[in-house]
Formats: C-alpha cells, structure tokens, sequence
C-alpha cells in the first residue's frame, strides 16, 4: 500500500465541487487515511510550494492557494501516487482526458480542482506537512 497527498484547491472548494471530487476517489478505491479542511495562509502556501520558488508563476500560485478554503487529504491504494495522478489529469485542464479531475472541474492551468503528490520523495515532504501521525491513525 503506498500513500499520497491531495489537495481539492480553493476554486473547487468554493464551487461546491468537493463531494463530487471526495465521492470520484472513493468509487476509485481509494483509502481517506486523512481529511480536513483548512485555509491556507500565504506563507503555509510559500511552504508548500517552495520547489516552484524560482518560477514565474510562484506569486500567482501561492495567492491563489490562500485566496480561500480547501480540503487536504492522505490517500491510500496500491500504486496510490500514480493512481491519484491518473485520475486528477493533466496540469492544464484544456490537455486533461475525459473524465478527469481536471477536466471536469478545472478552468485553467493554475485553478485546476485538485493537487497530487508527483512522487514517494514528495508525498514523504507533504503528508506531515498537514498531518500529525496522530491525524493519521
Ligand atoms: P502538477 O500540479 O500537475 O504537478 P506542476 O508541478 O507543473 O503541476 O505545477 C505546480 C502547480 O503550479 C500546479 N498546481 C499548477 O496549478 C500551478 N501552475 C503550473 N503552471 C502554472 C502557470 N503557468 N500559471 C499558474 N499556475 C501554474
């Protein structure tokens, strides 16, 4: 069983989207080791999204993940990182297949529905940073 991190990002949160998105990765299989929802200050984003400091986009980026709610979440499956991905799509929503995350509730290449961990190093940086193991059981 291998773990991830997910996140529904604020455009959906503030949609209504997030049961929709919630009920999607349970008829996948997915294991919810993980759920709350909280608002991301605009430093907690800095920290997050600290590998992208050096893009164009990291102002962008980190404004939008505190302009309002989210729900972050631990995922469990066999090959969970891969499957999480798989099922959110492509980056940009407009390259997202049918029936993905993305597609179905992005609108564009930054406001794009939900977050996934992109590999086990950076799932390992992003479970604990909003999960207590406590959190966890
Ligand atoms: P992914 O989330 O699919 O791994 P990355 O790692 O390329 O995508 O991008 C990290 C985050 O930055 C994504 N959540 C995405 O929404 C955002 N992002 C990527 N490119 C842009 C862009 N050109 N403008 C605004 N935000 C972007």
């Amino acid at each position: 069983m291998e773990r991830t991190f997910a996140i529904i990002k604020p455009d959906a949160f503030a949609a209504g989207n997030a049961g929709k998105i919630l009920a999607r990765i349970y008829a996948e299989g997915f294991k919810v080791v993980g759920i709350k929802k909280l608002y991301m200050s605009k430093v907690e984003a800095e920290g997050f999204y600290y590998v992208h400091n050096e893009r164009p986009f990291f102002a962008e980026l980190t404004d939008f993940m505190s302009s309002g709610p989210c729900v972050v979440m631990t995922l469990e499956a066999e090959g969970a990182i891969l499957k999480w991905r798989d099922l959110m799509g492509a980056t940009n929503p407009a390259e997202a297949a049918e029936g993905t995350m993305r597609k179905e509730f992005g609108t564009s290449i930054g406001e794009n529905a939900t977050h996934g961990s992109d590999a086990p190093e950076t799932a390992a940086f992003e479970i604990p940073y909003f999960f207590s193991g406590l959190e966890l059981l």
